[in-house]
């Protein structure tokens, strides 16, 4: 049993009186809504120690072991009343005791707070690219730390950068009510590897060329030669015959790219995502890319707020309005996240379902917090077919909305892109473009506040174009298959809801010399079921008691076919929770919550899986089974 002091103000609260003074008890104690709500802590027994939160969701057998070459702290703030403020930010370049290449970068976070305080998002970036979308625990009186550790080798092209700008958002609020101020440290560790340190023993980057500085405020690129050279094996290619080489594989965005243009807000003053208010709000940057790009991955941050926090749980507007609800929280439960190139559409996400600490009931997220929630995942979406339309030196753009989305989303991404080493220029063409509008059929059934509102949507898309690059004229043929499901329930005149959501995505990425001739073939399947039951029971004195029951899966699976070899991997993390809480406005007064967490991988050198399992606050058991050799934790 978690006791808590609740807090007579509650000023958000009050401001949402003051603009909406016809609030109906109903509504106020009803599971009609999915909300956030605020862990306020137990004054008494906060002498205890800070406690450890953990995001049991991506091991670090995935990570380097061992101690890092070079380990580069490269932000501190302490981030207390900063709403409306720029980000933080510092002068980053790379640790001159460990110059690149190197094996491996980690971003390595570490927070720590105390007092009364939401969950807040956050992110890191370099040079307006981001590096890692990321959210809060919410704090106790005695204090709360987590670290996150993010493979960011990826990054390497902005990670070799002089001089570059690293910032973070946080925005937070501190004020009476609200105490806690989040503290946070961002350092970098640098993995050499022997063999590579040796083979390069200068480290000196070779600068390949310059890309103008635009009007509109371009990219400056330096590409480091020998890093390409290592990667792609280009040491049969004859730099002036080209086509002559026997094509060996470029990897499947296996190496860091050699440039990366951030897709981002350029006015930084409120961070660098753009802020996505609408369906009609879509965002756009301009950029160029070099002539002799051969490959090219549009990674897509994003992550939902205020009335889209929960859109998968959200009601049409018209059983809102039928009702005489206040909520902005409506407009369906389906969203889809829009890449498009000059206007085209070239992809396009339904994001994996984030909740925050403070999401739906905050006692099961301590000290277990909700997948994803302190590393919120990117999303790929390979334009490799899309280049004989890029490769112009003309401008183009990225614009990025949300279809259905209501106030609001952030949304940014990375352009990563591979150069030809040996050439100024490559050719490329899209030869085959299938995009057909997603199909979305809604069935709703309601009479009053019971009701059923179905939701499918799918699309098939399939893009084909060829690059004549130094690795030869390859075709790169993407097929995505999109599927996704939503079914909201609310029974007892509204006091239950019921909310099944099924995201499934498969992508396949081809690469092949002629019609059958197939060099590389990766696939990736994910599927992201989510179940909610909630249950209210209206009190005394405008509170409600709420139970609910939640199932939370992430299934993921990467299959790699190259040089006749097939590697796979597969991810299964799943959570159950359930638990009561008491209520009175979004603090919460009482309650008792349990979560467990099962999070199994397995790929060809060995499986791993690891079980959680908290109460009430309080980290019961976490137990690792390991094949692999190493694997600390
Ligand atoms: C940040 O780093 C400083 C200096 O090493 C340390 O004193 C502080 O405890 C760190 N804070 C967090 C949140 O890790
Ligand atoms: C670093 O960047 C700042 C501003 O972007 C500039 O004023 C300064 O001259 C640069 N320093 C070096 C060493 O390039
Ligand atoms: C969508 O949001 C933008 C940005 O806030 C605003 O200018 C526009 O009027 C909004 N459109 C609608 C239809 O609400
Ligand atoms: C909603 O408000 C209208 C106008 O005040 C009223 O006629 C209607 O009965 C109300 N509906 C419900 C479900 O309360
Ligand atoms: C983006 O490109 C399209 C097609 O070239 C053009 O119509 C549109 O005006 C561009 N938008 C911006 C904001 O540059
Ligand atoms: C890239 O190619 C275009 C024509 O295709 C040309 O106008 C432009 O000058 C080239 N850019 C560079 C940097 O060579
Ligand atoms: C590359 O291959 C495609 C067919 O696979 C062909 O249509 C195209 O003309 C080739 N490009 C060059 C420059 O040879
Ligand atoms: C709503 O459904 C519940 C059962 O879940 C039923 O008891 C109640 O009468 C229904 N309300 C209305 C207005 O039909
Ligand atoms: C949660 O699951 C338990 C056990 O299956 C069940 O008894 C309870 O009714 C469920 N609660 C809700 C709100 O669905
Ligand atoms: C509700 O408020 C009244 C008056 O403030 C108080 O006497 C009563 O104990 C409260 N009930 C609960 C359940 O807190
Ligand atoms: C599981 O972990 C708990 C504490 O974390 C420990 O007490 C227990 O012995 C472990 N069980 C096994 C089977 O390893
Ligand atoms: C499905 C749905 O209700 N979509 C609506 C979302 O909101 C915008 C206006 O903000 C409407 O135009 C859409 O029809």
């Amino acid at each position: 049993m978690f006791n808590v002091n609740p807090y007579p103000l509650f000023q958000l609260f009050l401001l949402f009186l003051l603009f909406h003074p016809n609030v109906s008890a109903r509504e106020s104690a009803s599971a009609l809504l999915t909300d956030r709500f605020i862990l306020h802590s137990p004054s008494s027994g906060s002498s205890s120690a800070p406690q450890e939160y953990i995001d049991p969701t991506r091991p670090s057998l995935l990570l380097p072991d061992g101690p890092p070459s070079c380990s580069l702290p490269v932000l501190r703030h302490d981030f207390a009343n900063t709403y409306g403020s720029p980000p933080a930010s510092a002068t980053y370049s790379p640790p001159a005791d460990c110059p690149a290449p190197w094996a491996h970068v980690v971003l390595d976070l570490s927070v720590a707070c105390a007092g009364d305080q939401y969950d807040r998002i956050a992110a890191v970036w370099l040079d307006g690219a981001e590096l890692l979308r990321t959210s809060t625990a919410e704090p106790t009186e005695s204090g709360v730390f987590w670290r996150v550790r993010k493979d960011v080798t990826r990054y390497s092209a902005l990670l070799r950068r002089s001089n570059a700008s690293v910032a973070m958002m946080l925005e937070n609020i501190v004020n009476d009510v609200y105490t806690g101020v989040y503290h946070v440290n961002v350092s970098l560790d640098f993995y050499q590897e022997e063999e590579k340190r040796r083979r390069r023993p200068s480290g000196e980057p070779l600068a390949l060329g310059f890309f103008p500085q635009d009007s509109s405020g371009l990219i400056t690129a330096e590409v480091e030669l020998g890093r390409i050279e290592e990667r792609l094996d280009f040491s049969s290619v004859e730099a002036g015959n080209p086509l002559t080489s026997k094509a060996k594989v470029p990897s499947l965005y296996e190496e860091p790219a050699d440039l990366i243009i951030p897709i981002s807000n350029e006015d930084s003053a409120g961070g660098f995502w753009f802020r996505i208010q609408n369906e009609s709000d879509a965002h756009f940057k301009n950029f160029k890319i070099p002539n002799n790009t051969y490959m090219a991955v549009l990674e897509i941050y994003v992550s939902y707020h205020s009335n889209d926090e929960f859109w998968y749980s959200n009601p049409p507007d018209e059983y809102i309005k039928k009702n005489n609800l206040t909520t902005g929280r409506g407009n369906g439960s389906f969203r889809e996240v829009v890449a498009k190139i000059d206007g085209q559409f070239v992809g396009s996400v339904v994001p994996f379902p984030v909740i925050f600490t403070g999401g739906i009931n905050p006692l099961f997220w301590a000290p277990v917090v909700s997948l994803g929630a302190f590393d919120l995942p990117s999303y790929n979406v390979d334009l490799t077919p899309f280049l004989g339309l890029l490769l112009d030196g003309q401008l183009h753009n990225v614009s990025l909305g949300v279809t259905d989305g209501i106030d609001f989303w952030l949304v940014d991404a990375n352009l990563h892109l591979w150069l030809d080493p040996h050439l100024d220029s490559v050719t490329a063409e899209l030869v085959s473009y299938k995009a057909p509008e997603i199909s979305v059929s809604r069935r709703y059934m309601f009479h009053l506040l019971n009701g059923t509102f179905k939701i499918e949507a799918g699309r098939k898309i399939h893009f084909s174009g060829w690059v004549n690059s130094s690795l030869g004229n390859l075709t790169t043929d993407v097929d995505q298959k999109l599927k996704y499901k939503s079914l909201i329930e609310f029974m007892n005149d509204g006091n239950y809801k019921g909310v099944h959501m099924k995201g499934k995505v498969k992508t396949d990425v081809r690469i092949r010399t002629g019609p059958k001739a197939i060099l590389s073939q990766g696939t990736y399947k994910s599927k992201y079921p989510l179940l909610i039951a909630t249950l209210a029971l209206p009190g005394e004195n405008n509170t409600y008691t709420s139970k609910t029951n939640l199932t939370h899966t992430l299934y993921e699976e990467y299959t790699l076919l190259r040089d006749k070899v097939v590697t796979t991997s597969a991810l299964v993390d799943r959570q159950d929770a359930e638990g009561w809480m008491l209520v009175q406005d979004h603090s919460v007064l009482s309650g008792s919550a349990g979560t467990r967490q099962t999070y199994q991988y397995r790929d060809d050198n060995g499986s791993y899986l690891r079980k959680v399992s908290a109460r009430d606050g309080v980290l019961l058991s976490d137990n690792t089974t390991s094949s692999y050799l190493v694997a600390s934790l």
